[in-house]
This record gives structure tokens, C-alpha cells and sequence, in this order.
């Protein structure tokens, strides 16, 4: 018999979910990780979730030739959009090795490298917007970076080998017209989901926001009351309807009018495994646009909103970090050559993603499917039990992270950093052949903007007293967080 996994006392039917605040679920799980420890066990209405919280037991439940990932109830309602896209993917299906392989070339570092040009056009919309607004606009950091992450994977369309976005509509849906000089051929291809002129959401974004909270609030729902929600149900099947049309729609317009571009919509509908010959079926690809646009809406602008709330709390940091900019542009223009040289960037940015993980767990199981499982440390589980890698306490693990893991130093990033910690020490982009695939690119994508923006800008807190909260949705972003920005003298 191994040591039982402590657990908050439950209430008849709907268990431990008082413990739970239904605003910020996160809250809640990293104060019982401090009541509990880095095991515990939580029954959300009948559903149990082992929550995982040191090094030790993570680094235990990252080895993939006995853990594989699995889908918590709130991505398994996710399913019902993404399908076995990527993300929402068990680990067994077919479709996901398929597309997994498929996919992968069109993330590695050429293309990435490539995009450069449209990351770099998209990042000076933005900071020409702050200019244009003056020094007096307060700006809202988070919907101002989340905005920015719409445009940028939905004008890929222009450059690049793979380029990242397949969201290419035919005039007759556009929103906003966006002619370039380079033809009509191209002219037709691009498409703003959001303007960083408008407050009003893309009606496409919008649906999807409006099906990732309602997949939330189903989680927190008995089989019951799930039933008698008839208006909040038909309005999710309806948006849920309506993405997967637009998704359809946008296949058939490329099927009817093919091109040799080489963007990620052709990779998908051209794409072979070279082993079998297969390629992904148009219902799977559907699922694939929908992963991509859920995938990349919030995590990286929740990373920039984080990283800048870090360094304007932290003047020394943000001080370094212009010094870093301008001591490696030289007063030039931000080219692919200086991204490797930007260090300081880089550490900050690692820094803020283990302080807040935008994507804040990622849920694991032993690979056996009876029986009991037995961690090192003696704790016992049932091997069918799902186990959560709760990434915020993780990345504070005193144990690792030593006594100011609460506080934001870059530094400690920097000459191999985290790579010379025990393993498994910092795992925002989750685990294994399961972890993030837009990695590479929400990396060059951050390091563009903050770089750009600490040349062009001196910023400021437009409240000093601002202590940090956070919104959770699917991914976590600060709210009430603004800031004001004035052009540097001497910067173009
Ligand atoms: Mn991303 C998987 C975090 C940006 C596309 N991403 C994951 C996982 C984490 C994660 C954690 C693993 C989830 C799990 O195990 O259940 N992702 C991030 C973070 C950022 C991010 C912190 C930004 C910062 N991700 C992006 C962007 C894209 C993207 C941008 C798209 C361009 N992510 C994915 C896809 C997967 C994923 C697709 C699923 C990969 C797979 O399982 O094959």
C-alpha cells in the first residue's frame, strides 16, 4: 500500500467544487497547493484530478515511455471544435501522429526565419498606433497584444515557405479590405480579423471566445443542470456551426482555386505522409484551422502583457533591457541578424512565463490502463486517474528555484539558465512530442515586439500603485493593466 494522495473534504455529488472559484480556477489550485503540497486530489462532480506541483513529481510524470498526455474535461469539451486537431488530440489517435508529421517542417527555424518580414510589418502597426495616440493614451496592454496576435496569423499569407496562416478568405467574406501592389491575386488572400483600430472582435474570434467559455462553464455543470441550459447550449452549437462552416468555406475556395503558395492551408490539403502516402481529410483540416486560431489567440499576447508588466515593476529590468536594444540595433532597424543577440529579452521572457505560465496546466496519465501507479515518492494513484501539472507552482518549487522564486530576475535566465536546473524545472510549453508546436514562432514573434517597443518607446505605468491580477479563460492574461508610451527622442 503506497501513501494516500491528501484531499480537501468533498461535499455529496458535486465533491471538491466549492473549492473552486468558478473566476479564477487557477487561484483556487495553487492555494490548495500550498494547503496540500505538490500532491493532491480534487472531484470536480464525479471527475477526479490529481494535482502535481514539485519538480520531483513532474520530472517523474514527464517520462514519455511511461506518461502520455491527456485531456482534462475542459479540453475534452473542446473537442466538440477542435475535434482531433492537434491540441485536443488523444494521444492514440492516428490523426494526430498524421498531422503531427505533416506539419512539423512548416514550424522549423527557415520558416520561421522567413516570416521575419510580416512579424516585423504587423509589430510596426502596432507601435505606429501607439505613437499616433500620443503620450497622454492609456494604453490597455492586453487587448492591444491580443489584437496584435490575430493580425499577425492572419496576414501570413504574403511570405515565406510554410507561412503560418492558412487564413486566406475570398473577397466575398472579407471584413476589412487590405489591397497590397504585388497583384489582385494577392490582394484577395489577406484578411484582418481584427483591426487595431476597433474594440470589436472579429466575428469569427468572437465565436471562438464565446465557445472556449462556454466549454469552461459546461465543466462546472452536472449532467442535470447541463440539460436545462437550452438557450446557452443552442448558441454554442450555433457558433460551433458557424466556425467549422467558415473553415469549410475557406477549404472549398482553395480546392476550387488552387495555388502553388506554399502557405500552411496547401501543406494541409497537399501533405503526405512519406511512409503511407496519406494525407489529412478535409473534416481534419477543418480541425486543424480552428487549433491554430485557439492555439495562438492568447497565449503569446498574455506572455508580451506579462513580460512588460515585469519589467515596468522592475525599472532595473526594463533599463537593462533598452540598453540590450540599443546597444545591439545601434539606433538601426531590427533585423533577423540582432534576434540572437537580444539575451536580456529573451531571459525576461522565459522569466515572465515561469511566473505566469499563459497556458497554465497541461493534464498527464500513466501509460497503463489498470491498476494502481506508485510515484517515487510513495504516493499511490489508480493509473487511470488523470494528473495536472500545475505550472505555476511548479516553476516556483523552492527546491529549485531557491528563496526568491516569487521574485522577476531575468538573470537567473540568462548563460543556460533554466538548462541548468534539475530537469523539468520550467515547462510552459508543455511535454515531449505532445509540446507546443508554435514555439519557435511565439518566440520570434515576442522577441520582434518587445524589442521594436522598447526602441521606439520609453514606457510607463499609467498606475504605479497597479499590483498584478489575473484573468483566467483557457490561458491567463493580467487585467487592468495599462500603460502609457512616449517616443524616445532620437528613436525614428
Ligand atoms: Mn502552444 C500545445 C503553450 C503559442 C500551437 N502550447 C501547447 C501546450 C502548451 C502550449 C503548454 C501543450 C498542451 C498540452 O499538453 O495539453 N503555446 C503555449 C504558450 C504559447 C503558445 C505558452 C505562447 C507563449 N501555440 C502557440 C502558438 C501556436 C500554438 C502561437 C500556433 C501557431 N500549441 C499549439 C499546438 C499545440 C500546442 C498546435 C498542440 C501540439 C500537439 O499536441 O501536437
Amino acid at each position: 500500500m503506497g501513501i494516500p494522495v491528501p484531499q480537501p473534504p468533498e461535499s455529496f455529488i458535486i465533491g471538491n467544487l466549492k473549492e473552486i472559484d468558478p473566476d479564477y480556477g487557477l487561484g483556487s489550485l495553487e492555494r490548495l497547493a500550498k494547503l496540500y503540497g505538490p500532491i493532491y486530489r480534487l472531484n470536480i462532480l464525479g471527475q477526479k484530478l490529481i494535482v502535481l506541483s514539485s519538480q520531483e513529481l513532474v520530472n517523474e510524470a514527464s517520462s514519455t515511455s511511461t506518461w502520455e498526455k491527456t485531456l482534462p474535461t475542459a479540453l475534452k469539451e473542446i473537442r466538440a471544435l477542435a475535434g482531433d486537431g492537434l491540441f485536443t488530440a488523444y494521444n492514440h489517435e492516428a490523426n494526430w501522429k498524421l498531422a503531427h508529421k505533416i506539419l512539423i517542417p512548416a514550424f522549423g527555424p527557415g520558416n520561421i526565419r522567413a516570416m521575419f518580414p510580416d512579424m516585423y510589418d504587423i509589430a510596426s502597426q502596432l507601435s505606429l498606433k501607439w505613437e499616433r495616440f500620443g503620450e497622454d493614451n492609456r494604453i490597455d496592454v492586453a487587448n492591444d497584444f491580443t489584437s496584435f496576435a490575430d493580425h499577425l496569423r492572419s496576414t501570413q499569407a504574403h511570405v515565406g515557405h510554410h507561412r503560418i496562416v492558412f487564413v486566406q478568405l475570398p473577397a466575398c467574406l472579407h471584413v476589412e479590405g487590405h489591397c497590397c501592389q504585388d497583384g489582385p491575386a494577392r490582394s484577395i488572400n489577406i484578411y484582418r480579423f481584427n483591426s487595431f483600430y476597433k474594440d470589436t472582435m472579429h466575428p469569427f474570434v468572437e465565436a471562438m471566445v464565446d465557445v472556449l467559455l462556454e466549454s469552461g462553464q459546461r465543466t462546472r455543470r452536472l449532467p442535470i443542470q447541463q440539460t436545462l441550459m437550452v438557450r446557452a447550449s443552442r448558441k454554442y452549437q450555433q457558433d460551433i456551426d458557424y466556425l467549422h462552416d467558415l473553415c469549410d468555406k475557406i477549404v472549398a475556395e482553395r480546392k476550387a482555386h488552387p495555388t502553388d503558395s506554399k502557405d500552411l492551408l496547401n501543406l494541409m490539403l497537399n501533405g503526405r505522409d512519406k511512409e503511407t502516402g496519406e494525407g489529412l481529410t478535409v473534416e481534419n483540416i477543418r480541425y486543424q484551422m480552428v487549433t491554430f486560431l485557439i492555439a495562438g489567440h492568447e497565449t503569446t499576447s498574455g506572455l508580451l502583457s506579462f513580460t512588460f508588466y515585469y519589467l515596468l515593476k522592475n525599472p532595473h529590468t526594463l533599463q537593462r533591457a533598452q540598453e540590450e536594444v540599443d546597444r545591439v540595433t545601434q539606433g538601426q532597424p531590427l533585423t533577423l541578424e540582432h534576434l540572437p543577440h537580444l539575451k536580456y529579452i529573451d531571459a525576461a521572457l522565459k522569466e515572465a512565463l515561469r511566473l505566469n505560465p499563459t497556458a497554465p496546466m497541461f493534464v498527464v496519465k500513466p501509460k497503463q490502463t489498470s491498476g494502481t501507479y506508485t510515484f517515487d515518492t510513495g504516493h499511490e494513484i489508480d493509473a487511470t486517474e488523470n494528473c495536472g501539472i500545475l505550472l505555476s507552482t511548479l516553476h516556483k518549487d523552492p527546491k529549485v528555484w531557491g528563496d526568491d522564486a516569487d521574485v522577476f530576475r531575468p538573470e537567473r535566465m540568462l548563460d543556460g539558465g533554466f538548462e541548468k536546473l534539475p530537469p523539468n524545472s520550467w515547462k510552459p510549453f508543455g511535454n515531449g512530442m505532445r509540446a507546443c508546436i508554435g514555439r519557435p514562432f511565439a518566440w520570434q514573434e515576442s522577441l520582434i515586439v518587445v524589442a521594436m517597443i522598447l526602441q521606439r518607446f520609453n514606457l510607463e505605468l499609467v498606475d504605479p500603485k497597479y499590483d498584478l491580477r489575473v484573468k483566467q479563460t483557457l490561458t491567463i492574461k493580467p487585467v487592468g493593466f495599462e500603460m502609457r508610451a512616449r517616443v524616445r527622442k532620437g528613436s525614428r
